[in-house]
């Protein structure tokens, strides 16, 4: 029997607390990404290396900035995202079944070793992306994580393809979605278990799947173990982990969770609205809109005189994949290109570069905006009452010495 422990989730405070000055974010100022959370106090949980501690009781944990550097953000760094304090202690791989059932003619109860033998194996890379990462940055601020960049990471996803695992179970006609329960449970009745759902034409475009390997591993048990359903260019709220559960309907689904929460303005494409008026127009948040972010030199970085330094970046949306990224130097009046690497798919983030060697000593400021395929670009000012989809154009201070 092979069983995976589950990890001690109370949280060993190993390195730091560090308390950095709460800089309320002014207006007009150069905001940066690591000035705005009060406190940043890094933690190892079992199984992962030092991350930022958001809560322990759901776990929830950001993958710092440095590790942004890579194609791949690695799993033991990998940012942890739960709603309900009650995840399974232990999970026993061999008894663990995936249950499909619902409006199919076949319902299925399948092992891992029946996912890994019984279909063909499928790889996506896919940037995870929380639908509230960076929500710290928002003004006026917003209730929920204080999360900074950190709240994604870009993984190699391996698994089975949702399309011909309902397809296996002979999925019926007149199915209208399909809802996604993990083995997380709600710790009072009163809350409502965690379930999402897609409609059923995007459940079988064959890109959606169930991963059981991130990166070439097993998943992390606070990443999802055994199981997680990948929905590229979707944010990470309907990759539902410790999948144990896909029901076929006939019918819309109206759980809380698709219903009440995780809803953005309809008539935006990025989630705007005007905090003196809410929209009264809601929807289910669906795809990712377009963004890009400084990832190095870090603000607190000073960079030297006469020397050529590497300012890098990253660039994502919901899948048309990144046209350019450009660089102001001035407020946003002129832009230059930046060098994108390779494309690693269109549901990847995208690495870029710009040089720069200041002349002289003193404060250089940056503008970051990335533009997609189909034209889509990034506002200079986003903001919704849940903090979702932050994708205002950003800047970064550096100092030259
Ligand atoms: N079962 C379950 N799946 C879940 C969640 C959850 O609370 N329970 N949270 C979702 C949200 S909001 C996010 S951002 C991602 C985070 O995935 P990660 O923890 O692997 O980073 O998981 C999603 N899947
Ligand atoms: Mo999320």
């Amino acid at each position: 029997m092979t069983s995976v422990k589950y990890l001690n989730l109370k949280i060993h405070i190993l390195l730091y607390i560090l308390v950095v000055c709460s800089c309320n974010s002014k207006k007009n100022q150069p905001e940066n990404s690591a000035s705005t959370n009060a406190k940043e106090i890094l933690v190892s949980p079992e199984g992962k290396d030092s991350m930022l501690l958001l809560t322990d009781k759901p776990p929830n944990l950001e993958t710092p900035l440095k590790y942004f550097l890579k194609d791949y953000t690695p799993n033991n760094v990998f940012f942890v995202r739960w709603h309900l304090a009650s995840l399974p202690t232990q999970i026993n791989i061999d008894t663990f079944r995936l249950r499909v059932s619902g409006n199919v003619a076949k319902p299925l109860e399948l092992s891992i070793e029946d996912l890994k033998t019984k279909f063909k194996p499928f790889t996506i890379t896919a940037l995870c992306q929380c639908a509230g990462n960076s929500r710290s940055f928002f003004d006026p601020r917003v209730p929920g994580g204080q999360w900074k960049n950190g709240a994604m990471g870009n993984a190699k996803w391996t698994g089975v393809k949702l399309k011909d695992i309902l397809e296996y179970a002979e999925a019926k006609a007149g199915s209208v979605d399909v809802s996604f329960n993990g083995l997380d449970m709600p710790p009072l009745q009163t809350t409502p278990d965690f379930i999402k759902s897609l409609q059923y034409y995007h459940a079988i475009d064959g890109e959606v799947m169930v991963a059981y390997e991130m990166n070439g591993e097993p998943l992390p048990i606070l990443n999802g173990y055994p199981l997680k359903l990948v929905v590229p260019g979707w944010y990470a709220t309907y990759w539902v982990g410790m999948l144990s559960q896909i029901l076929v309907l006939d019918k819309p689904f109206d759980g809380f969770w698709m219903m009440k929460a995780y809803l953005i303005p309809k008539s935006s494409s990025n989630g705007d609205e005007n905090p003196d008026s809410l929209s009264k127009d809601l929807e289910p948040i669906n795809r990712m809109d377009v963004r890009s972010i400084f990832v190095a030199p870090e603000p607190d970085n000073v960079i030297a005189v006469g020397k050529t330094t590497d300012i890098q970046g990253l660039a994502f949306d919901g899948g048309d994949g990144i046209l350019k990224v450009e660089i102001s130097q001035d407020s946003g009046r002129t832009w230059r290109p930046a060098v994108l690497d390779a494309d690693l798919g269109k549901y990847s983030w995208r690495r870029w570069h710009y040089s720069f060697a200041p002349t002289e000593k003193g404060e250089y400021v940056f503008w970051a905006k990335a533009t997609n395929n189909k034209g889509e670009t990034q506002p200079f000012h986003q903001w919704n009452r849940s903090g979702y989809m932050r994708n205002e154009i950003e800047s970064l201070l550096i100092k030259a010495q």
